[in-house]
């Protein structure tokens, strides 16, 4: 396969005034007609007349109204064409009831829908599909489907037929199509200067009764981008659709949002608390990409990260606005930890801004989309909150309408701030986690902190330059006094120290206050200092932050040790979760405690070769000794908490269910389920039943439960993913790969949609010990999952390889059965170029 570079770009060579397209639908021979008004592009030096085309039946082709035979191979079409404006016309057949890989035209339960980011137009017609070729489309659909909807504003329309227009010039990834017999749920909005706005959630018969939560959320961001970022919508019309098949949580389309069913329908009985955050921010994400990303898009896709990673940031700052900003930015911070800081360690380590790839699927990535918002987060901490808002609009003006780059965005900046910016640049160009080290020092009133920077190498990048990173700092007095109020220290240098004078006694530091840039702080500190910022930092990540370590720290030398739980962890955590000052959904957050991949990855880190099994064995036994710990507290936390009243999955409600929910893992760990039981038959919705029936499984009490919830439940195809999810991540290590291949033979399993395919699979690989059970079974399985899901659908494949990525961690053993599992998966014939590209970046 051929490996694309940053450095080769250059721009096509025509620029396109209209583009015109009839779809005639048929689930196996749809006929798509398309009228194209090419004219040479004077930017361009390049006239090669190149249009992508995969897997299309060509019927015909002309250039003005002349029959033309392009030459033609697997990827595209060549023709002839005039050095002046010329007219493509083009006929093709596809057969979307066959197309299982989810990407251009296709169909889910009977519904025509398409995804055609990144490059699935080629799917559709001949075009040349790329970012930087932008057009007004206009679009006309026959058909039989009650409902024919395309992007911009409706047209003319009558039995069989609808015509769409859209007046905003657009990439083809942007494109998107429905036809199906739906029902909506309707709205409007009127934007802040007056214009009526349309609203819709199309989804199937049955699901009208999910929709309102969404529709609210949509509303909340229209409202929001324009108070917060001046931004209006600017179309008649938005619909939303409902996709029980996509192989992800949902597409930008300009006009025509398609999601997911699972990141769009919600209710009370079937959402948990968490699946309502998620919808929320996912129709804010993809309602915000109506400035960033679509009426300011990507020249090519290694600028993925400019309209991806801005619109997390915007995402994540709406969802700050609605609900709690620490406790978001403490999930944030999580995930990050887990998905991005683990892929910037290992072997599928690259920098936000790629700069080669083969297959671009591959990139939609925790790295360009996390580590990105957290860029967007540091240039905001650089300049300040005023200079980032004049950034923002001068970028707004001055790119509307373009496909823009990395360089255009920080240019922005520089010429809103007069700031030099090239440093900032490298957070875009290198790859891997900064390790910030400190040390400290107090003399005659001053308190030194010296810092120093390292990144470790990663693939095909050796060197690293010293980044520019903000660290917030606050100072604390021995007496729990803040001393020293945040400030930002701005490190540029590979070793840089701080002052801070007037001191009367050596201050407890704070250090890199609500996580201010994405490193890793290495520092040495004691327990007693830990517990001490648990209970006195006055910035909640940070406090949240010093009792994760103390718990990971207590655990590592557990495992490693052979030591008994932490006194000082249980100790200072039972104070901080009886504090019924702070908010209950931090205190839930609190009483977590790090992943099993968080310290696998730590002990490794040591130069410890990290067993999964010991690991949850001592999460195990740290879990058992807090429960006993809080034998008073948890049942009171429990009833104190119970939310009465109708339910609400707003931030307070959810945050009082958390806590209830913490507590009663704990009850369940010493009253073997009882009150579990209790809670799994009074739920009276999906939050509390799941957290019950969780608990019992862990207890080893659910069979009945397990019957009982699928029987309640069948009908549901979001809520029967749970139930294959839920049974596997909370098996016995022993126990997880059977469980998941026991549940990949039930009727109801099926590779074909990608919700249920990652609810089983996935569920494998997020249980670390079972899928690293010294067997290999859970590694033989996953492989034998990803050899068969390949030929029908290589882009979740591919994603799920990355499952394999921590492998050279593991002991000699594992290493070999891994191995041997990812060559097997090479060894396929015809392997997809996407599950190519991820398994030999692994192995290397
Ligand atoms: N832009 C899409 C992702 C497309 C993924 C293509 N493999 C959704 C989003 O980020 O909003
Ligand atoms: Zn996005």
């Amino acid at each position: 396969p051929q490996t694309i570079y940053l450095k080769d770009y250059t721009p096509f060579g025509y620029l396109i005034d209209g583009v015109e397209l009839t779809f005639r639908l048929h689930p196996t021979a749809t006929r798509v007609i398309s009228r194209i008004r090419f004219r040479p592009n004077p930017d361009a030096t390049d006239h090669r007349f190149f249009l992508h085309g995969e897997g299309l039946t060509l019927i015909s082709a002309a250039i003005d109204g002349q029959t033309v035979t392009p030459d033609r191979t697997d990827t595209g079409l060549t023709c002839p064409v005039p050095d002046a404006p010329f007219v493509w016309e083009a006929e093709v057949e596809i057969s979307p009831s066959t197309n299982t890989a989810l990407e251009g035209l296709y169909m889910s339960n009977g519904m025509y829908c398409t995804q055609c980011e990144a490059e699935g137009f080629r799917n559709i017609t001949y075009y040349p599909d790329r970012p930087d070729v932008m057009a007004p489309f206009s679009v006309r659909i026959e058909g039989d489907e009650k409902i024919l909807l395309s992007n911009g504003n409706p047209g003319n329309s009558g039995t069989g037929f609808a015509e769409w227009h859209d007046p905003w010039p657009k990439p083809a990834y942007l494109f998107a199509l429905v036809a199906g017999d739906l029902v909506n749920h309707p709205d409007t909005f009127t934007t802040r200067s007056g214009k009526k706005v349309e609203l819709n959630i199309w989804v199937r018969p049955g699901d009208e009764g999910k929709c309102a939560f969404g529709m609210q959320a949509l509303r909340d961001s229209m409202t929001w981008d324009e108070e917060v970022y001046g931004r209006e919508y600017d179309l008649d019309i938005f619909n939303i659709v409902a996709v029980d098949d996509f192989n992800m949580g949902a597409m930008e389309n300009k006009g025509l949002n398609i999601f997911n069913s699972s990141a769009v329908l919600a209710s009370p009985e079937t959402s948990t608390d968490t699946n309502f955050e998620r919808i929320e921010a996912i129709i804010a994400h993809e309602y915000f990409h109506n400035w960033t990303g679509n009426r300011i898009t990507c020249r090519d896709w290694f600028q993925l990260c400019l309209k991806e990673g801005l619109t997390v940031y915007r995402d994540s700052q709406f969802t700050s606005d609605m609900r709690s900003a620490p406790v978001k930015r403490i999930s944030d911070v999580i995930a990050l930890r887990a998905r991005q800081f683990r892929e910037d360690n290992g072997p599928l380590a690259h920098p936000v801004r790629p700069d080669s790839f083969v297959e671009i699927n591959n990139f939609y990535t925790a790295t360009v989309y996390e580590k990105g918002a957290e860029l967007i987060g540091i240039l905001k901490t650089l300049v300040g909150d005023n200079a980032y808002a004049k950034a923002l609009d001068l970028y707004f003006n001055r790119h509307d309408g373009e496909a823009c780059t990395i360089e255009d965005w920080l240019q922005a900046f520089e010429d809103a701030t007069g700031r030099d910016l090239s440093q900032f640049k490298r957070w875009y160009e290198q790859a891997g986690t900064p390790r910030l080290s400190v040390a400290d020092d107090f003399k005659d009133g001053t308190y030194t902190l010296n810092f120093e920077q390292k990144t470790p190498a990663t693939p095909g990048q050796d060197i690293k330059d010293a980044r520019v990173i903000p660290i917030a700092v606050g100072l604390i007095g021995p007496n729990g006094d803040e001393v020293h109020e945040t400030t930002v220290l701005e490190m540029t240098g590979a070793r840089q120290s701080f002052r801070f004078d007037g001191l009367s006694a050596k201050p407890i530091p704070s250090i890199l206050r609500g996580f201010s840039a994405p490193v890793i702080l290495e520092r040495e500190i004691t327990n007693a200092e830990r517990a001490f910022l648990l209970a006195h930092d006055t910035d909640p990540f940070n406090k949240w932050e010093a009792g994760l370590s103390l718990a990971r720290d207590g655990l590592i030398a557990m495992i490693h040790d052979g030591a008994a739980p932490d006194s000082a962890y249980l100790d200072a955590v039972q104070t901080m979760a009886r504090d019924d000052s702070l908010d209950p959904a931090f205190r839930a957050l609190a009483l977590g405690l790090p992943s099993q991949d968080d310290l696998a990855q730590a002990l490794y880190d040591q130069g410890h070769t990290p067993d999964p099994q010991a690991i949850w064995e001592a999460l195990e036994t740290l879990r058992h000794a807090k429960a006993q710990a809080m034998q008073d507290l948890a049942p009171r936390l429990y009833a104190q908490y119970q939310v009465t009243g109708p339910y609400q999955p707003n931030a307070e409600q959810s945050g009082a269910r958390s806590l209830a929910n913490a507590a009663l893992a704990m009850i369940t760990r010493l009253d073997g389920g009882a009150q579990a039981q209790r809670q799994y038959d009074n739920a009276s919705n999906m939050t509390q039943q799941l957290a019950a029936w969780s608990c019992l499984l862990q207890a080893g009490k659910g069979e009945a439960a397990t019957a009982a919830f699928y029987d309640q439940w069948q009908h549901d195809r979001l809520v029967i993913d749970k139930w294959f999810m839920l049974q596997i991540l909370n098996a016995d290590p022993a126990k997880t790969a059977d469980t998941a291949a026991r549940l990949t033979k039930h009727p109801d399993f099926t590779m074909k949609n990608p919700n249920r395919f990652r609810s089983t699979l996935g569920g494998l690989t997020a249980s670390s010990a079972g899928f690293h059970h010294a067997s290999g079974k859970g590694y033989e399985l996953l492989a034998n999952w990803l050899i068969r899901l390949d030929p029908l659908n290589p882009q979740t494949t591919a994603r799920m390889c990355s499952a394999f990525e921590t492998w050279k961690r593991y002991d000699s053993d594992r290493q070999v059965h891994i191995k041997a599992q990812l060559e097997r998966i090479l060894d396929t014939p015809s392997l997809s170029r996407d599950t190519t590209e991820m398994v030999t970046r692994i192995l290397a």
